[in-house]
């Protein structure tokens, strides 16, 4: 099994530390230098995170998730969890947008209506997050808790947006430490 991605990127990074423990190879590419060879291997969409297992190729991290839960055994998603994941992955997107666009020599923070849209998105989902971590929804080390401490972790690292909310600074915190969080530090390991 093998796990294509850039060692900063949140999604991947949240596939990675899935597969802790489990036989894979991670291939690391250099993204942003390559988006043509991205696009011929990978097909049109060309994003990452992709797991290519024998001859089956998974796009999307979130179907990376479910074909990892039904390969190896796993807790399927409840609807709290798919909607937590849901908000994690749309502020995820917006972050990954004024990225690029801010890495294109674009000013993301002119007030135009389409940087209006993301800065809000990511504001308002801060917010409901931090709420969630208040209520102890992000304790247990599970895909939503994941999936939130890999962007969470790369905002800081990129340096993208502060974050502020004491619940989100503890719930960092608090899996700061672990092995997997340890072994795919993207500070360790930038490859692109
Ligand atoms: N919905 C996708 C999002 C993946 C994604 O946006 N990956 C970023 C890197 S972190 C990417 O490949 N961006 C390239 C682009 O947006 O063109 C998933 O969950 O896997």
């Amino acid at each position: 099994m093998t796990l294509f991605g850039t060692a900063p990127s949140p999604y991947t990074r949240r596939i990675r530390i899935l597969l802790q423990g489990h036989d894979h190879q991670f291939e690391p590419l250099s993204f942003w230098r390559s988006e043509e060879d991205l696009y011929d291997r990978f097909g049109p969409v060309a994003k990452i995170p992709l797991l290519e297992d024998g001859g089956l190729q998974i796009f999307e991290s979130r179907v990376i998730y479910k074909y990892l839960t039904e390969k190896f055994g796993g807790s399927k998603l409840d609807w709290d969890e798919e909607n937590q994941v849901s908000v994690i992955d749309a502020m995820s997107d917006s972050l990954v947008n004024l990225f690029i666009i801010k890495s294109s020599g674009l000013d993301t923070t002119e007030d135009v209506k389409y940087f209006r849209i993301q800065r809000k998105r990511i504001v308002d989902s801060l917010d409901y997050l931090a709420k969630l971590a208040e209520q102890g929804a992000f304790t247990e080390w599970k895909y939503p808790a994941i999936s939130l401490y890999t962007t969470l972790d790369w905002m800081r690292f990129r340096e993208l947006w502060p974050i502020e909310h004491p619940s989100l600074l503890q719930f960092l915190e608090s899996h700061q430490s672990r092995e997997d969080v340890n072994l795919t530090d993207p500070r360790k390991e930038e490859k692109s």
